[in-house]
């Protein structure tokens, strides 16, 4: 990992012209380490483009210097006067200002060259080395790389990011799976660079971009292996300047009103119930429409809210999304198998984020429904095998521990499971919602 962090120094420093490409559906990390590395590779007299074809989305206005990023590739190849010599041949070619005029001058050596052996094509993009950041997958480049083949051809192409089913689609792959977001790499890499050189490269427009990034991608140091030295790099950003009151602010603080409506509703509506340790509330198609709410996810308030009530084991929100779909969004603790709760209904996800949907039914009629079969679940018991093996390990009941071993097929470790789960937390959209035959729910 660290060579591959050395050799795309190496091919940095072997650059000219550089691009850096992001994800599409940009979000704070693709953004903001993209703006960072952009900052900091011109103080080194590099030729940047950042290009993102999906422009600039309203909720990452705040970024700083975010002009750096263009939407469209244009202007960034030359354009080429060709002639054809096979009948005429060309002697030489020189050029004279005339106020605002330039002048290309052909010379023949010996017939005159003719309008018709000569045409305007464009040459190729001068890239010598191509940066995709935070992108687990060369498809989610999007059009820009399945578009523009000469992109890439001429470039060393580099990847540097921190999902962990990235399968290491650029020729040097930089992806550490333990970093929390692909800014904190950022940070490395510039540091890396600042202290092979002689200039200083940090600044405050790059801190407030790195940090920003970091911030989105931990939920504000909520998510994800915070280690050390997650914090100290967030703690050497801000000593250099970085905005963190006006990252939070924006992040974390400007939510659309019908959004605030809707959570409104859903919160006035959850019912706890105690001695299953579950909460649970729905939002129906009309509630959404009555708030002229178009973000119609789910997952903030159940994350950031209803999850964390006191004495609350398992989160359930049902949301009627388009006509008779309802899909269910499911947040459990530690321990508690919500992915076998999806599965009630065909659904699936991980331990503690789950989803499920299902489709062709009257909303009101499947909500009571939905409800009743999860309270039967959870009276039956609903303890993590693996997690209750661990504690039994610990009081000494092997016996039940060789049991809970037995249920495990897929062979996953304790770590993996959770490192999963936190993971689909922090995902933006109810995972593998899976559609299932309101028939079957209702029998
Ligand atoms: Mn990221």
């Amino acid at each position: 990992m660290e060579r591959a962090k050395e050799q795309i120094v190496t091919a940095i420093r072997e650059a000219k012209n550089i691009l850096l490409l992001t994800h599409t559906n940009p979000d704070a990390d693709a953004f903001g380490s993209v703006l960072g590395l952009s900052l900091a590779l011109q103080k080194i007299n590099k030729k940047v483009s950042s290009i993102s074809l999906d422009g600039h989305p309203k909720d990452l206005g705040f970024l700083p210097r975010l002009d750096q990023i263009s939407s469209e590739l244009g202007g960034r190849r030359d354009l080429v006067l060709q002639i054809d010599q096979s009948e005429r041949k060309v002697g030489s070619i020189s050029y004279n200002t005339e106020g605002d005029k330039v002048n290309i001058s052909i010379t023949p050596s010996g017939e005159e060259i003719r309008e018709e052996d000569t045409k305007f094509v464009y040459g190729n993009y001068n890239f010598d080395l191509v940066i995709a950041l935070d992108c687990a997958t060369e498809g989610m480049l999007g059009r820009i790389y399945t578009e523009n083949n000469g992109l890439f051809s001429n470039a060393t192409f580099v990847s540097i990011d921190h999902h962990k089913d990235n399968p290491n689609f650029a020729k040097i792959n930089w992806v550490d799976t333990e970093a929390t977001s692909t800014s904190r790499m950022i940070y490395e890499l510039i540091s890396s660079l600042e202290n092979e050189g002689s200039v200083k490269l940090f600044d405050k427009d790059i801190a407030t971009n790195l940090l920003a990034g970091l911030i989105f991608d931990t939920g504000g140091f909520r998510h994800g292996p915070i280690t050390p030295r997650t914090l100290d790099i967030a703690a050497q950003l801000i000593e250099m300047g970085a905005d963190r009151e006006m990252i939070v602010q924006n992040l974390f603080k400007s939510k659309p009103l019908p959004t605030v409506k809707i959570w409104g509703k859903i919160l006035s509506e959850a019912r706890f119930e105690p001695e299953l340790k579950l909460i649970w509330s729905a939002i129906s198609l009309i509630d959404f429409e009555a708030f002229e709410s178009i973000d119609r996810s789910t997952n903030d308030v159940i994350n950031e809210v209803l999850s964390g009530v006191d004495g609350v084991e398992v989160a359930i929100v049902l949301s009627e999304k388009e006509p008779n779909k309802i899909f269910g969004s499911v947040r459990t603790v530690k321990g508690v198998d919500g992915a076998a709760i999806a599965k009630l209904f065909n659904g699936g996800g991980h331990m503690n984020a789950s989803g499920f949907r299902i489709e062709d039914v009257p909303f009101a009629e499947i909500e009571d429904k939905i409800i009743a079969k999860v309270r039967e679940y959870l009276k039956k018991g609903h303890s993590d095998p693996i997690l209750a093996a661990e504690e039994n390990l610990r009081d000494g009941d092997f016996q039940s521990v060789k049991e809970a071993l037995r249920e495990l097929t897929n062979g996953s470790s304790i770590q993996e499971r959770h490192k999963n789960d936190i993971e689909a937390s922090n995902e933006k959209d109810t995972v593998n919602t899976v559609q299932m035959p309101a028939a079957e729910l209702i029998s």
